[in-house]
């Protein structure tokens, strides 16, 4: 019935589905159009992500596994015998394995995800190639306060690897590492993947790779958006921009308008100027007495660090 298109059905229901759905309105209403990252990680996204840190250009993920197996034993040491390793946000248990064959005493792995479909297979998995490892998972959202799992071992390390800490405003990040030593309890460290400043050309290439696997997986946003919502994206009139902002320190993502146009979102219209952005992730890069100032305001005090020889990436141990 041509007569009735904007009273259509609502988009599916469901929680999840309604604040991605509101989230995305508000973001498109916005006077600067904005979309969250965190949901670029539906399965095709995450899918292109695990391309993406495999790309040549794309250093950060190769980088902390190698900072990671060399300093295992140093990391390994901050942790008293039979004590905790919470890992937050762990997604896939890629990281941690480099530091399990360091910890043959450790008390109880917790990872923390909120996939808890994903979370229940990945611990299934490594319970088979650490058999006597004590797995408790923790289905969590890790950016809200939290309950650890009861009769934990009172030693704790939490475990932040990835630079997931980059995609987080400054003043978010310093509030979310103090939730994290509330969490965790006096006396913890906490060990921290941070991606560092460069070269801006370096960090370019990075987020805008030859093969045009970060472009896919920004683009995906609205596929999902489309699919999930009930949208009329064209992904053909967006062009994927990534760059270096060097006086906020941060990669900014956007989507280009390729030009004017109107998309519809859960029925509503949206007007887009031909270069009009949607501006879709950031990724803060911190020097290391940055990060360590950042830390420290939310009471950890930096005790070591790890970066690669060419100083690209870095792993910070912090104490309370
Ligand atoms: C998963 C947030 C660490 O910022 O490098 C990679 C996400 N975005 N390429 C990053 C990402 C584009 C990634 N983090």
């Amino acid at each position: 019935n041509a007569a009735t298109p904007h009273l259509a059905p609502a988009p599916a229901q469901g929680p999840a589905a309604t604040a991605f759905a509101q989230d995305v309105l508000a973001g498109l209403a916005a006077p600067r159009k904005t979309l969250s990252a965190k949901y670029f990680y539906d399965s095709a996204g995450s899918a292109l992500f695990e391309e993406i840190t495999r790309l040549p250009e794309y250093y950060p993920t190769r980088t902390e596994f190698a900072i990671l197996e060399r300093h295992g034993a140093e990391i390994a040491a901050l942790l008293a015998p039979g004590g905790a390793l919470v890992e937050f946000g762990s997604g896939s248990t890629e990281k941690v394995r480099r530091l399990l064959p360091h910890l043959p005493g450790l008390g109880a792995y917790v990872p923390v995800d909120v996939s808890e479909e994903f979370l229940r297979s990945e611990a299934e998995d490594l319970g088979r190639d650490f058999p006597h490892l004590r797995i408790e998972p923790a289905a969590a959202d890790f950016t809200r306060p939290f309950a650890l799992p009861d009769d934990l071992p009172e030693a704790r390390m939490g475990f932040f690897p990835g630079s997931t800490i980059g995609n987080f405003e400054p003043e978010t990040a310093a509030t979310l590492l103090g939730h994290f030593a509330r969490t965790l309890g006096a006396g913890a460290s906490l060990v921290v993947g941070v991606d560092l400043v460069k070269d801006k050309a370096v960090l370019d290439a990075a987020y805008d790779d030859a093969a045009g696997v970060t472009a896919a997986f920004n683009l995906n946003l609205l596929r999902r958006i489309n699919r999930e919502i009930g949208a009329d994206f064209d992904l053909d009139a967006f062009a994927h921009r990534a760059f270096f902002n060097e006086n906020l320190a941060r990669i900014e993502m956007h989507l280009v308008s390729r030009r004017d146009q109107v998309v519809t979102v859960a029925n509503v219209p949206f007007a887009f100027r031909e270069g009009e952005t949607i501006h879709t992730e950031n990724s803060y890069k911190y020097t290391i007495p940055g990060f360590r100032a950042l830390a420290a305001r939310a009471g950890w005090e930096g005790r070591a660090v790890w970066t690669d020889p060419d100083g690209l990436f870095s792993v910070h141990a912090l104490t309370t």
